[in-house]
Formats: structure tokens, sequence, C-alpha cells
């Protein structure tokens, strides 16, 4: 949950292997109404090798659908973390961390 009444799912559009993955967010009010309103950022890298791949939290695409899309670039097998930040009006309001094994 961002807040009360919002709420967010995400994940690659396809099962990520090697190479370019597209993370994807979509955040949504309790009444189904699709909010757009938020900056979406993110970054990616492997808890063991803390640093070698992460490039920095970019922020997310908005599509034209409304979804946010990121490329993640994953150049190596092994557990990988994505790491997202959510900002309102330019502050953070929510961190989270998704794991994952490639
Ligand atoms: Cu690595």
């Amino acid at each position: 949950m961002l807040d009360a009444d919002t709420y967010f799912i995400y994940g690659f559009t396809t099962h990520p292997k090697l190479g370019t993955a597209i993370m994807r967010v979509e955040i949504f009010h309790r009444d189904g109404q699709r909010d757009t309103s938020y900056t979406v950022k993110g970054d990616v890298d492997m808890p063991s090798m803390r640093g070698a791949h992460a490039m920095g939290a970019k922020p997310f695409v908005l599509s034209t659908k409304g979804h946010y899309l990121r490329p993640v670039p994953l150049v190596m097998p092994g557990d990988w973390e994505f790491r997202f930040i959510f900002e309102k009006g330019g502050k953070p309001t929510f961190r989270g961390a998704y794991l994952f094994n490639l």
C-alpha cells in the first residue's frame, strides 16, 4: 500500500532472463482508478556484488497506458535485487525491494 487508498502491483513483463528485462509498475486507487501522479524510480543490483551492477535510481517512464516501465539490464545469473522508490510531490513516500533469481 502506498497509502490507505492506493496500492501498486509490479513485475517483469516477461519472465526475466539474461539480457534486458522490463520492470512494470501500476498504481491504483481502491476504487480501481489508475494513479499516474507518482514518480517511480528504481535500481537493480546483485546483493552478493553490491555496487557492481547498480546504476543509481533511474525514473520509470510512464506509458500511454499508464504503466510505469523501466528497462533492467541483467548481465549475470544469480541473485538480484530490484529497489523501488515511489515519490509524490518530489518526496519519497515509499521504498521497497524485490529479490529474484536468474
Ligand atoms: Cu554480478
